[in-house]
């Protein structure tokens, strides 16, 4: 039950966080929907108690009896109710004559609890306070060493064991919380330092200079080396010293809209497991080595900073589709990024930065580069799997930022957002 899904969504809205006009009472009858020939379509959230099994059937033959046209469905389990039985909560999207609606409704009441009916959401909803990132923890469970026979953890329970222990510290957190501390282990920090010797010894050669500056502060002001996994306590108060960013413990790979929603208020996303001893060269999936060492050196940049928040306030509310080409801009710059410095490419990327295996590839002559351009670069199609076939190269470590900007800046909404430092919250404005 840690997916987030539509149900999440719902109870997220009723919680009272969406755009446009937020208020408990949109959510009850007399809620607006959407409307077509007659018919209109609805979310339906409903719980049935475990000793009342049959009610789901009896919920079949009520849009049986209505004609309803069943669009979506979705059950989880629910809260526990107090004899400890478990019950079944329920999302129904579907489809009814008009002049139904209400009696629809009330023919659920009969046989469930706790109907109500959610209207459509034309803006999906968005945190508006840091703390309500507690909300933004949809995982993507496609490299889970639990489900994914190719994981090079997949057949090592030890590892599985541990994975779960410290997924279970992030699950827990709470934004305020300190962040948890995990005591590695001796083959965990032989792992870490194998792949930081290994990264250390082309950094210089490969890596463009933002990172070895920050690197080089990180080593020198925060405990960085090869001989221990800095924790993300210590590399959060740095980091919040430099340019205002702080971390927060997650259990995986986030969804692209709340990993990027977080970004706006300079809270980035940090997994606290490492990668199988196993494959330390290359991992689909981030791990600490890919955050510490990719993505941290990146964020002591104030300017870099500023743009990662950028990208994080374009993607509140956005469609779908402004999401997915968000993550692709995302992907081919934050995470595999190359750029031109004094003459040869360099990368910037912190999927490159993180990964020896990667980085020697993407800077050999075996790739395809193209020139960074974010109309192109946003629909380019991509996959995590392995090594990427085409980088992208901008021209200089600033010219990707500028470009990436202005490009955030077409992203059109409703709504304009204003970031507001000093109570750590997003303000919405509405636009004429
Ligand atoms: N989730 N935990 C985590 N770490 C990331 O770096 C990350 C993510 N989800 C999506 C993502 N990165 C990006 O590649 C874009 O899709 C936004
Ligand atoms: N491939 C990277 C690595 O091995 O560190 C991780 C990428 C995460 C998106
Ligand atoms: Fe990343």
């Amino acid at each position: 039950g840690r997916k987030q899904s539509l149900i999440e969504d719902a109870r997220r809205e009723r919680s009272g966080g969406s755009a446009g006009s937020p208020g408990p009472s949109r959510y009850g009858e007399g809620s607006v929907f959407e409307e077509k020939d007659g018919r209109a379509t609805l979310n339906v959230l409903f719980t049935l108690s475990s000793e009342k099994n049959a009610g789901f059937f009896k919920t079949g033959k009520i849009f049986e009896t209505f004609e309803a046209k069943l669009l979506h469905i979705e059950s989880r389990p629910g809260r526990k109710s107090k004899n400890s039985t478990t019950d079944l909560e329920f999302f129904m999207k579907c489809e009814v004559h008009s002049s139904d609606l209400d009696v629809f409704i009330n023919a659920l009441k009969r046989v469930a609890d706790d109907v109500r009916s959610v209207p459509e959401e034309k803006v999906p909803w968005f945190p508006r306070q840091i703390k309500d990132l507690d909300s933004c923890n949809m995982l993507i469970t496609k490299y889970d060493p639990d489900m994914d026979q190719d994981h090079p953890g997949y057949s090592d329970l030890e590892y599985r064991k541990r994975r779960a222990f410290i997924a279970e510290l992030a699950f827990r957190y709470k934004q305020g919380d300190p962040l948890p501390t995990v005591e590695y282990t001796a083959e965990e920090v032989s792992t870490w330092r194998e792949v930081y010797q290994r990264l250390w010894s082309i950094y210089p050669n490969l890596a463009c200079r933002q990172f070895l500056d920050g690197l080089e502060q990180l080593e020198k002001e925060c405990g960085y080396g090869e001989d221990h996994i800095p924790q993300l306590g210590q590399v959060s108060a740095f980091l919040k010293e430099k340019t205002g960013f702080q971390l927060r413990p997650v259990a995986g790979l986030l969804s692209a809209r709340d990993f990027l929603a977080s970004l706006a208020f300079r809270v980035f996303q940090c997994t606290q497991y490492i990668r199988h001893s196993s494959a330390p060269m290359h991992s689909p999936e981030p791990d600490c080595c890919h955050e510490l060492l990719g993505h941290i050196p990146m964020l002591t940049d104030k300017e870099f900073a500023q743009f990662s928040q950028e990208i994080g306030l374009a993607s509140l509310g956005a469609s779908d589709d402004d999401i997915e080409k968000l993550s692709t801009l995302y992907w081919f710059t934050v995470e595999f990024g190359l750029c031109k410095q004094n003459g040869s490419v360099k990368a910037y990327g912190a999927g490159l930065l993180s990964s020896y295996g990667e980085l020697v590839y993407a800077l050999s002559n075996k790739p395809e580069y193209k020139p960074f351009n974010p109309e192109e670069t946003a629909v380019q199609p991509y996959q995590d799997q392995t090594y990427q076939p085409v980088y992208f190269v901008s021209e200089s470590f600033e010219d990707a930022k500028t470009k990436l900007r202005r490009y955030s800046a077409t992203i059109k909404r409703p709504f304009a957002v204003h970031y507001d430092p000093f109570t750590c919250s997003v303000d919405v404005l509405d636009q004429p």
